[in-house]
C-alpha cells in the first residue's frame, strides 16, 4: 500500500467492509459501461492538463465515465483536544471505531451525541485497473462543516461550508495498483463567523439557552453526510454545462471542458418519442449551441416530463460522454403572480429538514422517496430546502416527482448587529455558498427560486435588549450584492429571502417575490386563534401595502403538537389546536389573489438542540411525526388540498 508508515494496516483492513454502496448511492448513479482497460492504457502516456477547479457535475456513469461509491463503514475517532494532526493521525488512525458513511455521527454513538468538535474518518479503497490513464476524481457530496482531506498521507486540500459538494483531482496521488487510504478531518464547531452562525452571547442577553448552543432551530448534526464518490473520466472531459429552456422548445446549452480544448461536441436531446441532435464548437474549452425541440413536452407537477441531454466531446480516440436529465419549463414573477410555463401557479407544500432517525442529516434515499410520496398524498406540489441546500439525490428525485423547490442557502438566523468583521466573514462564506449552489442546481427543472436566507434579523430572538441602530442598513448592504451575484449567476429564476413577520420590508423588497414566516396564535397571541385570525389579516394588509406589485408567499406558519395529545376545546400542543390553526391560515390566505403559496411549518417533526422550548429535543410542528405517521393536521389539510387552488 502507498503509505508504508502504517504498520497496523492489515488488522485494520480486516475490520473494514469493502462493499460498494450500502443501498445509498448505488441506485442514483446511472448504470453504464466501465471505460475499457486497453483503451485507457493506450492513453496513459498522453500529457495531462493542469487540474484546476475540478468538475462538480454529478458523477453519472457513461460509456466513457465510471463511478465507484465509498459508502461503507469507515474508521472514526473524535479529536476533542484537536491533537490529531500534530500527532500524525492523517498517516494512520488508531483507537478507532466503525461508523457508517454517509451519516451524522451524533445518533450513532452516545458519547458524541452533542459533540460539535473535530473528528477523523479513514477508509481504504482500491480502484479498477481499467481506470489507468483516466483522470480520477474524488467527490464529497457534503461534509459538515469543514473538511481537510489526505490521500495516502498526502494532503489534498480542504473545504469550508457544510452542504455543498467539493472535489479533488486525485489522478497523481491515487495508487492504481494497490490499496489507498483516504483520511478526512471533519470539524463542526459552532462559530460566530460561520454560516449558519450563532448569536454573540457576549453582546446579547439571551433568555433561552439551547444545548448545543445554536442560533437556529435544528440539531447541529455533523459528519460526512452525503456520498463520497470516485469518478474516472477521460483526460479532457466536460466540466460544466448550463441549460436554459423556453416554451417554444429552444434549449440553449453552454459547455465548458476541463481544459482549453478546441473541437466539436455532439449533443442530443431525447425522450421515448424522439431525438433531436445538434452540435457545438468549443474554442479554448468553451462553446454553446441551441437545440430546438418540436412540440416540446413541458415539465410541470402534473407532467414532470424529463428529456435526456447527452453531450459528447469528440476528442478522437478519447471522447467524453456525459448525460443528464433536463426539463423544458419557464418560471417567472410577473406582477403579483408566479408563473410556471406562463401560467399562474399556487404552491402547496412545506418547509422540510434533512432529518432522519439514526442517519441524522446523512443521506437516506428511502426516506426521501417516502417523504415525496407523503407530500403527494397530502396534495402538495412543492417544498423549501429549509434551511440549507439538500442533497443532489433529493434534487434529482424532485425533478422526477414534479415537485417545485425553493432552493435555500445555509444562511439561517443571520443577525445584523454583530461586529463588522463577523458580517464580512459571513458574507464571504455566503458568496461561496451561493456560487456553488447555483452551479450545482441550475439545471434542475424542479428548482423554481433561490432563497438567500431564512429569517435574518437585526437582533437575535430571545432577547429583550434594545435594537441597536443601523442594523437595517447593514442588512441592506449585506444582501444587495448577494442578490446581484445570484441574478448574474442565474437570470432565469426569481430570487428572494424568507423573512419573519415584522422583519425589514427593505430587505424583503430586494426580492422578486416576498416570502414571510408568521406565527400568530403560537409565538404571539398564544392560544387565541380568533385574535390570531384578525392579526393575520392585518399583517397581510400591511405586507400588501409595502409590496403592492409583488407576489407574496407564506413560507411558514404552524403550531407544535405532541402526537397523541388531545383537548376539547383545543389547547396549545394538542393535535386539535395545530389542525385548527393551520386550517385557519390556509382558509384566510386563500382569499388573496396576490398570495401565491402556503407552506405550513413543518413537513415532519425534527431534532433540535435541548431547551425549555423543545419537548424531547424535537420541534413538534410536523404534520407527520419524525417516523412519518400523520397527525390530525395532515388529514385535515389533505381534505383542504384535495380541491384545486385558486390562482
Ligand atoms: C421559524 C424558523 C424555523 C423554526 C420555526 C419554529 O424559520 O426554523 O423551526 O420558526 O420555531 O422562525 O418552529
Amino acid at each position: 500500500m502507498a503509505d508504508n508508515s502504517r504498520n497496523d494496516g492489515e488488522t485494520r483492513r480486516g475490520l473494514v467492509t469493502r462493499r460498494g454502496a450500502v443501498g445509498v448511492t448505488g441506485g442514483m448513479v446511472l448504470a453504464g459501461v466501465a471505460a475499457g482497460a486497453s483503451q485507457a492504457q493506450a492513453r496513459a502516456s498522453q500529457p495531462r492538463p493542469a487540474s484546476g477547479v475540478p468538475s462538480i457535475l454529478y458523477p453519472h456513469e457513461s460509456v466513457t465515465r465510471s463511478t465507484k461509491s465509498l459508502a461503507a463503514t469507515w474508521r472514526f475517532r473524535a479529536d476533542p483536544k484537536d491533537v490529531g494532526e500534530a500527532e500524525g493521525w492523517q498517516t494512520g488512525l488508531k483507537d478507532f471505531r466503525l461508523i457508517p458513511v454517509p451519516a451524522s455521527w451524533n445518533d450513532i454513538f452516545d458519547d458524541v451525541r452533542n459533540y460539535v468538535g473535530s473528528a477523523w474518518y479513514e477508509t481504504d479503497f482500491r480502484v479498477d485497473k481499467g481506470w489507468a490513464g483516466q483522470r480520477i476524481h474524488l467527490r464529497f457530496g457534503s461534509v459538515n462543516y469543514t473538511a481537510k482531506v489526505w490521500l495516502n498521507g498526502k494532503p489534498l486540500g480542504g473545504h469550508v461550508g457544510g452542504h455543498l459538494p467539493f472535489a479533488f483531482d486525485i489522478t497523481d496521488t491515487v495508487s492504481i495498483d494497490g490499496d489507498n487510504v483516504l483520511t478526512v478531518l471533519v470539524e463542526n464547531k459552532i462559530q460566530l463567523d460561520r454560516v449558519p452562525s450563532t448569536p454573540d452571547r457576549t453582546r446579547w442577553h439571551m433568555h433561552t439557552v439551547h444545548f448545543p448552543q445554536t442560533a437556529y432551530d435544528f440539531f447541529p448534526y455533523a459528519g460526512i453526510h452525503r456520498p463520497v464518490l470516485l469518478h474516472a473520466t477521460p483526460d479532457v472531459h466536460l466540466k460544466d454545462v448550463t441549460v436554459k429552456t423556453s416554451l417554444d422548445g429552444k434549449v440553449s446549452i453552454e459547455l465548458e471542458a476541463s481544459a482549453a480544448w478546441s473541437g466539436k461536441a455532439s449533443v442530443a436531446i431525447s425522450d421515448d418519442r424522439a431525438e433531436q441532435k445538434g452540435s457545438a464548437i468549443l474554442t479554448g474549452g468553451k462553446g454553446s449551441t441551441v437545440v430546438s425541440l418540436k412540440n416540446p413536452r413541458l415539465w410541470s407537477p402534473d407532467d414532470p416530463h424529463l428529456y435526456t441531454l447527452t453531450i459528447r466531446l469528440e476528442n478522437g480516440a478519447a471522447p467524453d460522454e456525459y448525460a443528464l436529465k433536463i426539463g423544458v419549463r419557464t418560471i417567472e414573477a410577473k406582477g403579483d403572480k408566479l408563473l410556471l410555463n406562463g401560467k399562474p401557479v399556487f404552491l402547496r407544500g412545506f418547509g422540510k429538514h434533512e432529518d432522519f432517525p439514526i442517519h441524522g442529516r446523512g443521506l437516506d434515499v428511502p426516506s426521501i422517496i417516502r417523504d415525496f410520496q407523503l407530500l403527494k398524498w397530502i396534495g402538495g406540489n412543492s417544498f423549501r430546502t429549509s434551511h440549507y441546500p439538500y442533497s443532489d439525490e433529493a434534487m434529482m428525485l424532485a425533478d422526477e416527482h414534479g415537485l417545485l423547490v425553493i432552493d435555500e442557502t445555509p444562511a439561517v438566523s443571520l443577525v445584523f448587529a454583530d461586529p463588522p468583521e463577523i458580517q464580512e466573514a459571513r458574507s464571504r462564506q455566503l458568496r461561496q455558498d451561493i456560487t456553488d449552489l447555483v452551479r450545482r442546481d441550475k439545471n434542475h427543472p424542479c428548482v423554481i427560486m433561490w432563497s438567500l436566507a431564512n429569517e435574518p434579523l437585526v437582533k437575535p430572538f430571545h432577547t429583550t435588549d434594545p435594537e441597536p441602530p443601523g442594523g437595517n442598513e447593514t442588512g441592506l448592504k449585506f444582501f444587495s450584492p448577494l442578490f446581484d451575484l445570484t441574478r448574474q449567476l442565474d437570470s432565469t429564476r426569481p430570487v428572494t429571502i424568507v423573512s419573519v413577520q415584522g422583519g425589514s420590508t427593505d430587505w424583503q423588497a430586494l426580492g422578486d417575490v416576498v416570502c414571510v414566516n408568521s406565527y400568530q396564535g403560537w409565538y404571539s397571541l398564544s392560544g387565541q386563534l380568533d385574535l390570531a385570525e384578525e392579526a393575520l389579516k392585518s399583517d397581510v394588509a400591511k405586507l400588501r401595502a409595502s409590496h403592492p406589485n409583488k407576489p407574496i408567499m407564506f413560507t411558514e406558519f404552524g403550531a407544535d403538537a405532541v402526537a397523541g395529545m388531545h383537548a376539547h376545546p383545543p389547547e396549545m400542543w394538542t393535535e386539535e389546536y395545530q389542525a385548527d390553526m393551520v386550517e385557519m391560515y390556509i382558509r384566510v390566505l386563500a382569499d388573496y389573489p396576490f398570495i401565491f403559496g402556503t407552506h405550513p411549518w413543518a413537513f415532519a417533526d425534527f431534532r433540535t438542540s435541548q431547551s425549555i422550548m423543545r419537548v424531547g429535543a424535537l420541534n413538534h410542528k410536523g404534520f407527520f411525526t419524525r417516523e412519518r405517521k400523520p397527525k390530525l393536521v395532515a388529514h385535515r389539510t389533505r381534505a383542504l388540498w384535495s380541491t384545486p387552488a385558486k390562482v
